[in-house]
Order: structure tokens, then sequence, then C-alpha cells
């Protein structure tokens, strides 16, 4: 019985050191020392043994039962060592290696411009007002005094949907929906930015373009808030010595009406090919609220009056970043696009 152990302990060493993995390790406890184990089946046969042979035989087996403790959980930390090694050398890395690099992505041009007009009526006091790109015929003209035999139509080429509904030419019906929800509440302080849409397309013209309005309602509204408004505006946007002036003009929406220029921004106003040797350049439309406007909407003409004004956002970028072609803004070309 005792060589019995000792070749049983000899075995189950060699096994222990030889064993890769801890679940080998596991297995291993099992098969010696667990109740159905071999250690555990020679003991059984002790019942056998002489009253001398017995406790020799009991000590030889709980020393190899320690001995074998020990063995297995001296391997046991020694591949979880190993193991851990391993996993920390396939987890490397290298911080001297260059960096991806992390494509930063800017604002469009012309989300750039409006953003800029934005805040600077913010500034005075403006708030914005956003409205549906599909319009009513009512909203895009009627309410704007251009019922449907007007001439001044056709200065808008419009994409109809049907005979009552369209695409919009421009964002006054946004100012015509917030005069019916605000009136007879003042004043009207708003700007409109947002996508127009006209049948049109060259190097200056594109069937969809971006505008901003303006609209300004109150007691006592002067043509002199609209020149002063539009002269601050300008300053601030194209720079501290740009000069305006207005000229004479005709919407069917205003009276009277107004375009106006501001001092090249080329050449100061001394004559180049930009402003085709004027020393002018014009960037808006502008003029005071037509009474039939203010009317149809609810407010009492007699008592309220206001000013109007309407800008094309591409026209303004073209201008302050002296781009040529209309298309560039559209055209989604990376070496336009990432010089703003
Ligand atoms: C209401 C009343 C009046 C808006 C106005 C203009 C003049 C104008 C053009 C500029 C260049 C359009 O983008 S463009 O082609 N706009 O000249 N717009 S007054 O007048 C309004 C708007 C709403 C209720």
């Amino acid at each position: 019985m005792e060589e019995k152990l000792k070749s049983l302990a000899e075995e189950a060493k060699q096994e222990v050191e030889e064993a890769a993995t801890l679940n080998q390790l596991s297995n291993l406890r099992v098969k010696y020392l667990g109740k159905k184990g071999h250690l555990t089946s020679i003991l059984r046969g002790m019942g056998s043994l002489s009253t001398e042979e017995r406790p020799k035989i009991g000590a030889l087996a709980n020393e190899i039962r320690s001995d074998l403790e020990i063995l297995i959980s001296n391997r046991t930390r020694e591949l979880k060592h190993q193991e851990k090694e391993k996993r920390m050398a396939s987890e490397t890395i290298d911080v001297t290696l260059p960096g991806k690099p992390f494509l930063m992505g800017n604002k469009h041009p012309l989300t750039k411009i409006q953003q800029e007009i934005e805040s600077i009526f913010l500034g005075m006091g403006f708030n914005i007002a956003e409205g549906p790109e599909v319009e009513l015929d009512y909203y895009n003209f009627e309410a704007l005094n251009l019922p449907k035999d007007h001439p001044a139509r056709d200065m808008q080429d419009t994409f109809f949907i049907n005979p009552e509904v369209l695409l919009r030419t421009h964002t006054s019906p946004v100012q015509v929906r917030t005069m019916e929800k605000t009136v007879p509440e003042l004043p009207v302080k708003i700007i409109c930015p947002g996508r127009v849409y006209r049948r049109d397309d060259d190097a200056t013209h594109s069937p969809m373009f971006t505008q901003v309005e303006g609209l300004a309602i109150d007691k006592r509204i002067t043509f002199s808030d609209l020149k002063g408004l539009l002269a601050v505006f300008a300053r601030q946007m194209f720079g501290p010595d740009t000069k305006t002036r207005f000229r004479p003009s005709y919407f069917p929406f205003t009276e009277p009406s107004a375009e106006v220029d501001i001092s090249c921004v080329m050449c100061g106003g001394e004559g180049c090919r930009v402003c085709s040797q004027t020393g002018w350049l014009e960037i808006l439309g502008c003029g005071m609220v037509h009474p039939r406007v203010l009317e149809m909407s609810g407010y009492n003409p007699e008592e309220v009056t206001g000013f109007a004004f309407g800008m094309g956002i591409e026209r303004i970028a073209m201008l302050k970043y002296g781009i040529d072609d209309l298309r560039l803004f559209y055209d989604n070309d990376l070496r336009f696009l990432a010089q703003f």
C-alpha cells in the first residue's frame, strides 16, 4: 500500500507540473483529491491493514494530500501569472505612434452667413420665425397684395403643386402667418430665414435659394427707422466704413419701396470690375408694408405702420467672400467648402 501511495504521488506530481491550463489543474484536483479520487479510493482499502501499519499509512496519505494541495496551488498561481503576462503582452499599446487624424468639418458658408445675419438682428430686438416651404397660394401671394391675375406674379416663376399649393417663392408667407397669430398685439419684430424656390437656373440664379426677410410693425414706425436699421446692418455685416444708398423701386407688398446698395466691398466706392465701375452693389429690397397687406392680416393701417425687407443669403455670401458663381454653394465640392 505504501508503494501504491508513493507511485500515485509521483504520477500526480508529474501531471500537475505538466498541466498547461487552469482547467486541466482543476480536473487533476478532482482526479486525485476529490471524493471519488484516486487517493480516497486507496485510503478506503486501509481497513485491511494491520494496527501497526494503519497510522503509518494514514500519516503518509495525509502528507501526500497536503503536498499535492501545495503543488496544485503553486501551479495555479504560476499559470495565472503566465496568462496575465500573455494578456498584457497582447494588449500593449505604443503610445509613441502618431494618432489617427480626427477630421473636423466646418459650417457651410451659407449657414455661417445666415447665422451672422440672425445674430445682428437678434441684437436689435428681432425674433426668428420659421414656416413651411410648401405653402398655400393665399399666404405666398394673395395676402401679400398679389391677387391671381397680378402681373408681378411673373417676377417669381413659381413651382405649383396644384392651383392652390406651391413651393414658396419667398419667406414673406412666414411674416403673414406670424402677423395673423400676433394680431392685435404690438410690436411685431421678426426675421424669417429659409429656403425658397423659383424656376430660375444660371450663374446668379438657382431653383432653390435662401432668403432672410424682416418685418417690423408698431405704432409710428417710419421709413427713417428702416433706413437706420439697414445702415447699421450693412456696417456690421460688411465693415464700419460701409455706406448705404436707397433707390426707389417697386414691390406689390410695400409702398413706398426701395432697393438698397452698399459701397463696393472690393474698391470701397472707387469703381471696379465687381461693381461695374459704379462704386455700388445692390444687397436687398425693402419698403413700408402696404396698407392692404396690414389690413388683410387684421391690423388697422390707420393705427399702425411697418417696414419690411428681404435679401438673398447667397448674394450676401458671394459679396462678402468674393464668390463669382452661385452654383458653387450647392456642388458639395470640399475644395470649395473647406475654405470657410
Ligand atoms: C410682408 C410684407 C412685406 C418683403 C420684401 C423685398 C422687399 C425684396 C428680394 C430681395 C432679393 C427677394 O431674395 S430676393 O430675390 N426681396 O426685395 N422683400 S420687401 O416684404 C414683405 C414681406 C412680408 C408681410
